[in-house]
């Protein structure tokens, strides 16, 4: 099969508008008619609101290519598209070849008898909004608000039309590769592995379907994880267009989430060749060997909710995931892996790839399965009800099929499920509709439709209905004794922070709090000049799409810390606010082990710069919470249930395969960081367990509500490994601690290749941040406290020419 990627040197042009912009695919008309400077950066200042009409005009995209020689004798050409966003019509040298509604399949259309020596090949887009806006007029969808309404009648990335975290900017375009493949006979269309694990043993089938049904022979060659083949086939006819091989590999190396272990992938090849053995196509998949599932049985809490992963249940612990830009075209491999890096950094096991969005490409998920990274791929159904409607059923089913044939051999998919908070929608949210028809359409959809399907094309993967759900139909979506919860009680209904340690979930899918970035990040968006650097600020209001987001941050600002003088230190508030809030709240759930088996905030990254719930921003710039991340989802974790402050009590939760055994070292320190008491106890705890130590007795040091605020426990795990965890409580909230604010020292060395900072107090500070003005360095650690008398040493890598001088201009040092 010949491949001819089409990918370069289109132009685009707005209907009734004569000029021309280059652009090549992937490209939209936001974003190339921002490279060419017709329209502002939307991000800027308010410049979205004036954006969103541009989405009101149709565009066509249109290129030229030669005639692909030769095509093979009775071939054919298909032109293939991997992604339209969203409706339009393509036309061949003037002749319509076909029309598309739905952005998150792909399309293949046979253009063989059309080609010449010179093509021209066109999209002409129509405008979403125009579009979604007439159906709107004739039939009225919910859909969440902060979105432009209608939006649930086009199969495109629903955030594209605004969500709580990002702007209105309904772009159209060309998304994903467009090529031309010419072939006569035997294209793979697809192969799907089938894994029976044994003792010691895995036996691995390649279910092949090729295109042309009545013929075909197939060869498949199976590589170990460094690269030495291990088994070949024979040559192996297709009968009805499937062929089928199965392997026997002993002594498997299997594959684990991070954390677990490695992440070891075999590799099939697949030639489909022709009865002389010439090669017609070829597919090289990955392969990781391991058994993956949800276990949902009946426990002393009700039913559990957990990931079984080689017959091991695991705590799922990782945030959920939106899309890397509210602009395709930049949507990146490279911003794929940046953002999949800092995942792995901050010690996660796990993604969930949220239903308001689009399907990840295959790099993304390429790169989760090297590093360990489970995905619960959402389907693109989000906060909206939908018609299933003969017309709405016909595109989703492609859009469903498509993407479980690309994604399901993926040793990181962990599970699918049908939609987000749909369910709870209907059942439980005040505007939604909760008529007899809405919520018929929804089960057939999503409880009968869907997992029909799933059972049909990737019967090896667990079909969860809706996120959250409980017991399905429509019934107890917020129940904590089954299924998975989006807490959200904290933050959007004003609930304290304490909150969430008083309930006890399966699996908590959602929950988070809100921070503003970086000033770095906002200085991008806002001008200081014009007074935008203030949190009530119009500028900064249009970078705060949450209902009342900025009141919220006010709310428990004052319920936690105190005032902040500057908007500098109101930047560090809010993101310490968010950190401790997430802190705790992991750190509950992994005490309760067993009885919950995930966590995933709400969420990781951002669209674009502004003020969110994610721990990453933009940029990719870590806030307080992801450096918080990174020890909250170490494997082995000290954290302490202080609640009862005279006797809080100690726990070790082990998220490994190997039991954990040392000797826990406590002392309760003054503001000064003085010991008032200490001790140790040994410590003992089994792979994958969580397990409490005595509580300690603390009650002839705190006996009142003003002693709670005058120390905080200090604890430290040490094994044979050394300190493994570590851990500063407070029993109060930070504003009420009695916190000296002493002078932070600091010493700087440099070596050739490294700068270390020494930093010392002679009293406790809490989450000491670094940051430089103007430049982005990677310090070795960051939000963490600073004992007194106890110096910490940071080190920095001198990359791009970093040197001690210009890092002590920079530095800026901020604590509690
Ligand atoms: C959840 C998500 C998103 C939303 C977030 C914050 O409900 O599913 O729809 O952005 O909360 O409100």
């Amino acid at each position: 099969m010949e491949r001819i990627v089409l990918n370069d040197g289109w132009q685009m042009h707005k209907y009734g508008d004569t000029e021309n912009y280059a652009c090549n695919v992937p490209c939209s008309v936001y974003h190339t008619l921002m490279t060419h400077g017709v329209i502002e950066d939307p991000y800027y200042r308010d410049n979205a609101d004036a954006a969103l009409a541009v989405s009101d005009d149709d565009y066509c995209f249109t290129t030229t290519f030669g005639r692909p020689d030769p095509i093979p004798q009775g071939g054919k050409v298909m032109l293939c598209f991997d992604g339209i966003d969203t409706i339009s019509e393509i036309t061949l040298n003037g002749t319509v070849i076909g029309s598309t509604d739905n952005m998150h399949r792909r399309w293949r259309f046979d253009v063989t008898a059309l080609l010449g020596e010179e093509n021209t090949l066109s999209v002409h887009i129509t405008s979403p909004t125009r579009y979604i806006a007439e159906k709107q007029a004739v039939s009225p969808l919910w859909g969440v608000n902060s979105t432009v309404a209608g939006f649930p009648h086009i199969r495109k990335a629903h955030y594209m039309f605004g969500w709580d975290w990002g702007p209105q900017l309904p772009d159209m375009g060309i998304w994903r590769d467009v090529y031309l493949e010419s072939y006569a006979e035997g294209r793979i269309e697809s192969v799907y592995y089938r894994q029976n694990h044994a003792e010691n043993a895995v036996s691995l089938t390649a279910e092949i379907c090729l295109e042309e049904p009545s013929c075909g022979l197939c060869t498949c060659v199976l590589s170990d994880p460094d690269g030495a083949e291990i088994a070949r086939s024979e040559q192996i006819c297709a009968e009805n267009g499937r062929a089928f091989w199965t392997v026997s590999i002993e002594n498997p190396k299997l594959w684990w989430a991070r954390g677990y272990g490695e992440q070891p992938l075999y590799t099939m090849r697949i030639d489909s060749v022709s009865s002389d053995g010439c090669v017609l196509d070829s597919k090289t998949d990955r392969i990781g060997l391991r058994t993956i599932t949800v276990r949902q049985e009946p426990d002393a809490w009700g039913e559990s909710f957990c990931v079984n992963l080689n017959g091991r249940d695991i705590f799922c612990m990782g945030a959920n995931l939106i899309p890397l830009d509210q602009l395709l075209p930049r949507c990146t491999a490279e911003k794929e892996t940046q953002l999949l890096d800092a995942c792995a950094d901050a010690n996660f096991n796990m993604v969930r790839i949220w239903g308001g969005g689009y399907y990840p490409s295959d790099h993304f998920y390429d790169d989760c399965d090297e590093k360990g990274l489970l995905v619960w791929q959402d389907f693109m159904f989000a906060c909206a009800v939908y018609r299933l409607t003969d017309e709405f059923w016909k595109t989703t089913e492609a859009e469903l099929r498509d993407n479980l044939l690309r994604l399901r051999n993926h040793p990181s998919l962990a599970m699918w499920c049908g939609n987000n908070e749909i369910e709870t929608a209907i059942e439980c949210w005040g505007e939604t509709p909760r008529d007899e028809a809405t919520r018929a359409d929804y089960i057939e959809q999503f409880e009968k439709r869907m997992p029909a399907l799933v059972a049909e094309l990737d019967p090896q993967h667990f079909y969860w209905r809706s996120s959250p759900s409980a017991y399905g139909g429509i019934h107890e979506t917020w129940s904590n004794h089954a299924g998975d919860m989006h807490y959200w009680e904290v933050w959007h209904s004003f609930k304290p922070f304490t909150a969430f340690r008083e309930l006890y979930y399966r699996f908590c899918s959602e929950y988070g709090f809100e921070s503003v970035p970086s000033l770095k990040t906002l200085l991008t968006v806002c001008d200081p000049e014009k007074g935008d650097l203030n949190l009530m600020s119009p500028v900064m209001e249009a970078h705060q799409k949450c209902d009342q987001g900025n009141e919220k941050l006010m709310y428990y600002l004052a319920q936690m810390m105190r005032y902040p003088e500057s908007f500098e230190s109101l930047i560090y508030s809010t993101q310490l606010m968010q950190a401790e809030y997430i802190r705790s709240s992991v750190a509950h759930m992994r005490r309760a082990r067993g009885r919950c088996m995930g966590s995933l905030y709400w969420q990781v990254n951002d669209t674009n710069p502004v003020i969110s719930w994610s721990s990453v921003d933009f940029y990719g710039r870590w806030k307080a919470m992801h450096h918080f991340a990174k020890r909250f989802h170490a494997p082995v974790l000290l954290s302490v249930d202080e609640r009862d402050a005279a006797h809080p009590v100690i726990n070790v939760s082990n998220e490994t395969l190997e039991a954990v055994s040392g000797t826990i070292f406590w002392r309760l320190c003054d503001k000064y960081s003085q010991t008032v008491a200490e001790g140790s106890m040994p410590v003992k705890c089994d792979a994958l367990q969580a397990v409490d130590c005595p509580a300690l007795d603390l009650s002839a040091q705190i006996r009142s509500e003003r002693d709670r605020g005058q120390y905080y426990i200090h604890c430290e795990l040490h094994t044979d490994k050394g300190i493994v965890t570590a851990d500063n409580t407070l029993f109060v909230v930070p504003k009420r601690f009695d916190f000296v604010h002493p002078e932070i020292c600091m010493e700087m060395t440099e070596t050739p290749e490294v700068i270390s900072i020494t930093l010392s107090a002679d009293a406790y500070v809490k989450a000491v941040c670094l940051d430089c003005r103007t430049l982005d360095v990677d310090f070795s650690d960051n939000w963490f406290d600073l004992e007194g008398g106890r110096p910490v040493t940071v080190t920095i890598p001198k990359t791009d020419g970093l040197t001690a001088e210009k890092l002590r201009e920079e530095l800026i040092v901020t604590g509690t």
